[in-house]
């Protein structure tokens, strides 16, 4: 994945050094994209080792509709736990907005279902679009994430806010807005997550999969990540893995973790950084 290394290149030739929240500190340009030809392979980085476990469970998660950690506790998953409340819960976050917008009229909207709809039987349209930026239900910056979880409202704000699909010749293209990404631990999970949507949506609407594309806000690496960031630019990347899909199943909500197999993943060893809270 050269288009990665390239950004990484960028932001550490060009960015400017920042202050952010969490105090780390970053070096950030604004305003960058990026794009995958998912018929290249699926765009899992080879030159650092990825596992996807966590991603695929969160993708499930956010399908469900669900926003209490239960499920990803369950699993495994810890990428949510300190964000939640003492009873686990996150507030109206991604899947909550996803499957279960609430309306001005008190009906809940169903975005997904809304999506695959308009992609199976409109895809043409323009206006194939998810949306995770509630104003209404943000959180309130002057209180702790779960303080805002337990008043009712998001634990955080979405980083990956808005998705819009398109259909052409056939193929499934997906387009992601991300407003604030962390290009050495975030980006990479992103595209993955971005992919493994695409596919599945893809798979529902009997459509091959074409592009991804990430347009990003604020492209940053923490100035505790530039020693990785040099080991990963001094690496060369490898041919991309596939994925496969085992069965198809009925809808968006029925797919299961071991629905998906990666195959032919050679990736170099993971390099390790701390995540900035
Ligand atoms: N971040 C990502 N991707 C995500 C996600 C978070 O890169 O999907 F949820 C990073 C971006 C930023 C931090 O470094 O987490 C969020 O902080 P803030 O809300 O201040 O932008």
């Amino acid at each position: 994945m050269k288009q990665y290394l390239d950004l990484l290149r960028d932001v550490m030739e060009n960015g400017t050094d920042k202050g952010d929240r969490t105090g780390t500190g970053t070096r950030s340009v604004f305003g960058r994209q990026i794009r995958y030809d998912l018929v290249d392979g699926f765009p899992l980085l080879t030159t650092k080792k990825l596992h996807i476990r966590s991603i695929l469970h969160e993708l499930l998660w956010f399908l469900s509709g669900e926003t209490n950690i239960r499920y990803l506790k369950e699993n495994g998953v810890s990428i949510w736990d300190e964000w939640a409340s003492p009873d686990g819960e996150l507030g109206p976050v991604y899947g909550a907005q996803w499957r279960n917008w609430k309306g001005a009229d008190g009906k809940n909207y169903d975005q997904i279902e809304a999506l695959v709809d308009g992609l199976k039987n409109n895809p043409d349209s323009r206006r194939h679009i998810i949306n995770g930026w509630n104003v209404a239900l943000l959180p309130d910056e002057k209180q702790k994430p779960w303080e805002n979880a337990a008043a009712g409202r998001m634990a955080l704000p979405p980083c990956h806010v808005l998705y819009q699909f398109y259909v052409a010749n056939g193929k499934l293209s997906a387009s992601l807005y991300i407003r604030s990404n962390d290009l050495f631990l975030g980006n990479p999970y992103n595209t993955a997550s971005l992919a493994f949507l695409t596919h599945m949506l893809a798979q529902q609407c009997d459509l091959d999969v074409g592009e991804i594309v990430l347009s990003i806000g604020d492209a940053h690496i923490y100035s505790n990540h530039f020693d990785q960031v040099e080991t990963q630019l001094q690496r060369t990347p490898g041919p991309l893995p596939k994925l496969r899909l085992h069965r198809k199943p009925a809808s968006m909500m029925d797919y299961r973790f071991e629905d998906f197999e990666i195959v032919d993943y050679v990736a170099q060893p993971h390099i390790k950084a701390p995540i900035a809270v």
